[in-house]
């Protein structure tokens, strides 16, 4: 079975408290709970992990060598920054999908850049909660 590890970034276990009309109203626990039905449709096996810190975001990317089979990000914030996490995607080399659940590209400017985007192999952007669920296809197809 896949082991499949999925990163949330700065902020997002904050869903459905505000920003409704760009996030949703659904929180951060029905987030998972979604993910976590969809995996099992899939026979995937899932681990979660959301954090507020980029070191924090490093360091459990660097965790997951050798041990997933794949991982599911969205970098939040960091997204549009962060070269460390980026450079811990590379250096892991685990089949990865990045996932935002706003289109970033019909935002502000800044959000358009992503450094993530340079390493994963597919970009997942205002799909809401589904864009979860067809990053996990993705993944379960793959050989
Ligand atoms: O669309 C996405 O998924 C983002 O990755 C979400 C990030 C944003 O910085 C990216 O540009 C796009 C922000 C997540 C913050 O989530 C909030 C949740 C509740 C209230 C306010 C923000």
């Amino acid at each position: 079975m896949k082991r499949i590890l999925i990163i949330n970034g700065p902020n997002l276990n904050m869903l459905g408290i505000r920003e409704p009309g760009i996030y949703g109203t659904r929180d951060y626990p029905s987030l998972l709970e979604f993910i976590r039905k969809k995996a099992a449709t899939l026979g995937l096996e899932t681990e979660f992990f959301q954090s507020n810190h980029e070191g924090a975001i490093v360091d459990r990317i660097q965790q997951a060598y050798g041990k997933s089979d794949g991982i599911i990000i969205n970098p939040a914030a960091y997204t549009h920054t962060s070269v460390a996490i980026l450079d811990a995607l590379k250096a892991v080399g685990l089949p990865t999908v990045e996932v935002h659940l706003s289109d970033v590209d019909s935002r502000e400017e800044f959000r358009r850049i992503s450094y993530v985007s340079l390493y994963a192999l597919k970009t997942i952007k205002g799909k809401g909660f589904d864009g979860y669920a067809e990053a996990l296809e993705f993944l379960s197809e793959l050989p």
